[in-house]
Order: structure tokens, then C-alpha cells, then sequence
């Protein structure tokens, strides 16, 4: 082995001896405390036998590298900028994540012969996958469980040069978590009492020389379920009461509510098979979100259907809160729409980042969240109960879903009340009452009633004078949802 085709360095990590062949870097184990005579390599499948002069030269280097070695040439500048490198752990996007390095000063076609951490995260939670490291990273020995602490830690194996600017972030591990949890945790790059004692402490050097800066940020409070959560909160004015503030839930009171989504019919023509075996009490209804793209709002990404509680949460089947789209993906935002069978659509202001469980959607207060072109010109929702309340929710009356809401002329809301009436009854008696789950029961208090008190009717005319400013029964309101 001639000098011109191998250069050696020394590491403080590994109190060793390496050899490196430009070009084709041959890593080498250590130089052990016990008479080795040769040095296996951990790439390329090479031996390299020493000579006696190596071993000679080897144990004279390994002399004089022990005794004569700075203990780090790691420190601090005149001008400020240390020349360590610092290392952070970053939730780039929902699951996934960096670990980054950042130099205090530049290295130019420097060799990189060691790094290493751990990442710490809590026990039972989820899997890490999907690791990239264009630095030879990877994981060392198992996950170890200590505590209900996971702790998961990371080695170079290969030699690379870097070319590093001081102050710039360099990602040296992507991975992401496998999206199986429940909640928020924190992951961070461990420097504990157990990282100490296994020797996992995050720890780089260069050339052999130990440039172990610090620690500089964590990833807490990260997402561990499934990315493409939209959780919204949302009232319907026809059910909504006053007096307890929350909606009834006569509809399921009275057994009537179907055990499938009941949006696969025209206009909303969804053929999800969202089911339930049985509601608990607190169900008003169910309701129909679409997820549309953020440049073109009018374009749908995916349709779910879900259940709508009393207080307006958007529940899955399972009860649990939220809807899932399969659909979404991590790094991008969309507008979310929430339909229902007699009720106004709304859109979202803007478009929102998923998952947002973090701050829902909450079109019940406008004060956090506007509805998309409300009051631009006309309200997007109405104020529930008195003037003031704060209270919001989806316009009642749109017994066709046509996104339109007329008492007179083509196609209008109330004319279904009286048809539907007179078709189920056989007479044209429009004090009738029908009982069920008909989309003309606006009030959602699972009857249809044409006169009198509680009629479906009357918060049609009532509700075109308060979107409208007029009286007239020819109001129109077009819905602002595209
Ligand atoms: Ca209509
Ligand atoms: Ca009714």
C-alpha cells in the first residue's frame, strides 16, 4: 500500500486507524487493542494486509495520534461563528421528516468519517420508514425500548465528501413516520442519560476531527395519524335550538335515519359506502364534504360522507373526529365544502392544510373562520337564534339542492313541500303531515309540514328576507359555492 493510493486518518470517535483510497473509499474497522494483522473492509469487500512496516507505521501513528491529538480543534471564532456543526431534527410535513446538519464554518471537499444520533420518540406510537440518506446513514442495531422511550440510533457507514457552507442546513436523513397513532408526540435527536451511557449521543467529525457542535431543534408535537384529516365543525339552521344551543336529534330519535349515506342520489351522485350499524344519540344527520384543489376551487378532489353530532362535529362512522381522504396528500392544502340534503353548501375562506385536527374548521364562528364569500355580497351563512348569538350555521331551505333557494317560480323549495306532501298522503290537503326522512323536512324534526306551527315552509320566505333585504315572495338567493 503506497501513499499515492491510500490516505489514512485518525478518529477521536473510534480511537482508530482508517485508510481511504481516493475515489473509492475503503472503510476501515478500527485498529484494535489486540494483535489484528489484517483489517477488514466495510465496503467494496476488500482485505488490505498490512506489511510489518504498516503495522508498524500504523502503531506509531496510533502512538503518536493518542498522545499528541488535539482534543478537538471545535470552538469558537474570532468573528463568531463556531466551528462546530450543529444538527437538528425537522417535521418537514405531515409524517415526514429531516435530520439536518449545519456547519459553523465552510468545508470544502471535505471526508465526512463519522456521524451518529438518536432519535427519541415515545414507545407504541408509530414506525419509521422510508429512510434516504445521501450520506451512507443508517440505522444501528434495534429500536430500543427504555421506559416507554423509543430510541432509534443512526451511523455513517460510508466515507463522502462534503462541500458545506457555514450557516447553511444540510438534510442528512429524510424518513417518516408510518402514520399508525393516535394524537401528537414529540421526536426530538436525544442527548439523555441513556444516550450518554450507550454512546448514541449525536456526535460528527471530519477528517477524523470531532466538529461536535450542539442540538438546535426538535420536532415536537407531531401528527401521528393519518395525514388527510378534515376536521370541521359545522350547525344546520333548520335543526338548530335555541334554547340548548346545540341541534336536535329527532330524526334519530325516531328511528328514521338510514344506515347508509344517503348522498347517492342527484344532484350529489356519491357512491361511498359509508355505513353505520347504529347512531348514537347525539346524531343529527349526515353530511357530504368534498375536498377541492387550492388553485381551482372548483375542482373536486374527493367526496366523503360523514355524520354531523349534535354540537357540529363531523364525525367518521367509527365516531372518531374528522373525516379521512385518502386522497389528500401531505404537502398541499385544499378547500373543503360541506354539503347537506336541504341545507345551503358552504366552502372554506381559504384553502387549509391538512391535517388540520390542530385548529379545525370551524364554520360556526365566524370570528376564527369565515366561509367562503360571505357577505361578498350576500351571507354565506346565517346567524342562529337571537341577533348576536355568534353562533353560525348553514343556510335552511334548499329542498332540492340545487344550491337555490326560491319560494316562486321554476323549480322552487316550497312547491316540493306541498307535492311531496300531497303525494304521500293522496290528498291535496295541505294540513297534512307526513312523518320520516324526507328531504322536505327542513326543520329536520322528522315531519313535513306545510301550515301551521313548525312548518318546513315558512323559514324559506323567512330566511329569503334575511339573505335578500326584500319582502317580495320572488326573491332568489344563489348559493356563492361554485
Ligand atoms: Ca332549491
Ligand atoms: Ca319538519
Amino acid at each position: 500500500m503506497s501513499d499515492e493510493k491510500y490516505k489514512w486518518f485518525l478518529s477521536q470517535k473510534l480511537q482508530g486507524l482508517f485508510f481511504y483510497k481516493t475515489n473509492r473509499v475503503i472503510s476501515l474497522t478500527t485498529v484494535k487493542k489486540t494483535q489484528n494483522q489484517s483489517y477488514n473492509s466495510t465496503c467494496c469487500n476488500e482485505t488490505l494486509i498490512l506489511t510489518a512496516d504498516m503495522r508498524i507505521a500504523t502503531l506509531f501513528l496510533l502512538l503518536l495520534f493518542i498522545s499528541t491529538a488535539p482534543k478537538s480543534f471545535a470552538g469558537t471564532l474570532m468573528n463568531g461563528n463556531s466551528t462546530t456543526i450543529d444538527a437538528g431534527i425537522f417535521n418537514t410535513s405531515c409524517g415526514n421528516f429531516e435530520v439536518r446538519v449545519k456547519p459553523g464554518v465552510n468545508y470544502a471537499g471535505t471526508t465526512l468519517t463519522n456521524i451518529q444520533f438518536t432519535i427519541k420518540w415515545p414507545a407504541n406510537s408509530v414506525n419509521l420508514i422510508n429512510f434516504a440518506s445521501g450520506f451512507g446513514i443508517q440505522q444501528q442495531g434495534p429500536i430500543h425500548v427504555v421506559s416507554g422511550i423509543n430510541y432509534a440510533v443512526f451511523v455513517s457507514t460510508p466515507l463522502v465528501s462534503v462541500d458545506w457552507l457555514a450557516g447553511t442546513e444540510y438534510t442528512v436523513l429524510s424518513f417518516s413516520h408510518d402514520q399508525s397513532g393516535v394524537g401528537y408526540a414529540d421526536f426530538s435527536l436525544d442527548e439523555s442519560a441513556w444516550c450518554l451511557a450507550n454512546n448514541g449521543v449525536y456526535y460528527i467529525e471530519l477528517l477524523g476531527q470531532n466538529l461536535t457542535g450542539s442540538i438546535y431543534h426538535a420536532a415536537p408535537n407531531v401528527f401521528l395519524d393519518r395525514c388527510g384529516i378534515v376536521d370541521v365543525r359545522v350547525l344546520l339552521q333548520g335543526p338548530y335550538n335555541t334554547v340548548t344551543g346545540k341541534m336536535n336529534t329527532s330524526l334519530r330519535a325516531a328511528g328514521s335515519l338510514p344506515l347508509n349515506q344517503p348522498y347517492n342520489v342527484p344532484p350529489f351522485n356519491y357512491s361511498g359506502t359509508e355505513h353505520v350499524s347504529s347512531f348514537p344519540d347525539s346524531i343529527v344527520d349526515w353530511v357530504l364534504v368534498e375536498l377541492r384543489d387550492m388553485n381551482n376551487n372548483t375542482l373536486i378532489i374527493q367526496k366523503r360522507a360523514g355524520l354531523l353530532s349534535k354540537s357540529g362535529v363531523v364525525l367518521e362512522t367509527d365516531m372518531t373526529t374528522g373525516l379521512y381522504f385518502s386522497s389528500a396528500e401531505s404537502l398541499a392544502s385544499y378547500y373543503i365544502v360541506v354539503l347537506h340534503r336541504n341545507h345551503m353548501p358552504i366552502m372554506s375562506g381559504l384553502s387549509v392544510a391538512l391535517p388540520n385536527t390542530r385548529l379545525p374548521y370551524n364554520f360556526t364562528n365566524l370570528s376564527v373562520t369565515q366561509p367562503y364569500l360571505h357577505n361578498n355580497p350576500r351571507p354565506a351563512e346565517l346567524e342562529l337564534g337571537n341577533t348576536g348569538s355568534g353562533k353560525y350555521g348553514m343556510i335552511a331551505g334548499d329542498v332540492n339542492a340545487n344550491k337555490i333557494l326560491n319560494y316562486l317560480g321554476s323549480l322552487n323549495d316550497r312547491g316540493f313541500i306541498t307535492a311531496k306532501i300531497t303525494a304521500v298522503t293522496g290528498q291535496n290537503n295541505l294540513n297534512g303531515v307526513i312523518s320520516g326522512y324526507y328531504n322536505e323536512d327542513i326543520l329536520l324534526d322528522n315531519r313535513v309540514i306545510y301550515l301551521g306551527a313548525s312548518s318546513d315552509r315558512a323559514i324559506i320566505l323567512a330566511n329569503l328576507a334575511k339573505l335578500t333585504g326584500s319582502n317580495s315572495l320572488n326573491a332568489v338567493y344563489n348559493s356563492v359555492v361554485p
